[in-house]
């Protein structure tokens, strides 16, 4: 059979027509609008930038942006194989182009689609934390971001008239040939496999659906303490610093006068408990019972008025890496349950959770729960 005449059979099939499509894009383009407003929240809280002082309530906040983004990003795959396989027979339309509008919209479906195919197989892959990349894996997922999404704001303008026709009850409707699949057969398959791919991954956040965790990358009930650990204090190198006697936090910076603690005057000091999560960027989450010294209290004790607007960098006996450190903004370091904790679900927290001390407050990503902290450098 010639391209031409098994592309005209496809495109008769109504598992390749226009309802189809315009079904398909309809659930994957709500789909990434809602991965994509998350993850600019999820940039903007690992990042801020100068003029945005993020509140640290409400302390979930992040957990159910993030878990929401990640959610949403594995619930896509399988709706955009289905939708490039629903409609790839077009791609062999005889002329390609009809017109200089119509190939400016074809045009747009080049970064369209790469930039949709980066995204997913980008984002799965930092889960997976596999990283076969040069690039720092944010910046490039961020900026792909907004490329993606431009060509999809392009190609729903393009294609909204169709879209509304062929979702019209008045649109003609034609038979399935016998023997193959319909389309309620196809959009069910594909309605499943989504449900599936959620149920087994949305384990890593919604603890009611654990046991059903079979594709997440984490499990959150394994890991020492009753959390998982990212980055092991091995990995990080801390292991001798970390344990030796010799270790003091400090804080230091824009205040009345330095503090020096030993690790056992900052366990006597550490009386606030608090429920917190810890809340991966990589999409797992996990509540946890915390003890620990409030970081407004240690400002106080160093005579930083109440006041004064102040950012507080938070450093790690770490000597690399990216997540070495971190930084609170005024109302972040305010806050009563933005503490450095000293213990975890009722145990000493061990070398791998931060030992001596770790940072935890509320609405903060992962990546910003500092471990192993060493010293609070106060800014003003
Ligand atoms: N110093 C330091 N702190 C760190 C990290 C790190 O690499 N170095 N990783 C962070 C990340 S990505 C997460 S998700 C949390 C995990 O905390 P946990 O290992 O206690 O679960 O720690 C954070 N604190
Ligand atoms: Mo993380």
């Amino acid at each position: 059979m010639s391209v031409a005449a098994a592309r005209d059979r496809a495109l008769r099939r109504p598992v390749h027509d226009d309802r189809t499509a315009a079904i398909l894009g309809l659930a994957l383009g709500l789909c990434f609008l809602v991965c994509f407003l998350t993850g600019v929240w999820s940039h903007l809280q690992q990042h801020p930038p100068g003029w945005l002082t993020l509140p640290p309530r409400p302390s979930w906040l992040y957990r159910v942006t993030q878990g929401t983004h990640v959610a949403t990003g594995y619930a896509t795959v399988p709706l955009l194989l289905a939708k490039l396989w629903s409609v790839y027979p077009r791609l062999f339309r005889w002329p390609p182009v009809r017109g200089v509008a119509h190939a400016v919209e074809r045009a747009m479906l080049v970064p369209l689609v790469c930039g949709a195919v980066f995204m997913l197989v980008s984002g799965i892959a930092n889960v997976s934390r596999w990283y076969p990349w040069g690039f720092y894996f944010p910046a490039a997922h961020y900026a792909v971001a907004w490329i993606t999404i431009g060509s999809l704001v392009v190609h729903v303008g393009a294609k909204a008239a169709l879209t509304r026709a062929a979702l019209s009850r008045s649109s003609p409707r034609r038979p399935t040939p016998s023997g193959t699949l319909g389309r309620r057969g196809f959009l069910a398959s594909v309605a499943a496999a989504v449900g599936i791919v959620t149920v087994t991954t949305a384990g890593q956040t919604v603890p009611a659906l654990r046991p059903a965790t079979l594709f997440a990358q984490r499990r959150t009930d394994i890991g020492s303490q009753g959390l998982p650990v990212n980055k092991s204090a091995a990995q990080a190198g801390v292991t001798e610093s970390a344990a030796d006697d010799g270790y003091r936090l400090r804080v230091t910076g824009d205040v009345g006068q330095e503090l020096v603690l030993t690790a056992g005057e900052l366990d006597d000091l550490a009386r606030h408990e608090v429920e917190l999560s810890i809340a991966c960027v990589e999409g797992w989450s996990a509540s946890a019972h915390w003890r620990g010294v409030p970081v407004a209290e240690l400002l106080d004790l160093v005579g930083v008025p109440r006041g004064r607007a102040i950012t507080v960098v938070v450093e790690s006996l770490q000597r690399g890496g990216r997540y070495r450190s971190s930084e609170l903004n005024h109302l972040q370091a305010r806050d009563p349950d933005t503490v450095l904790a000293v213990a975890v679900n009722g145990e000493r927290l061990n070398l791998d959770h931060g030992f001596p001390c770790r940072l935890i407050g509320p609405n903060r990503p992962g990546v910003l729960q500092t471990k192993w902290v060493s010293e609070l450098v106060v800014r003003a």
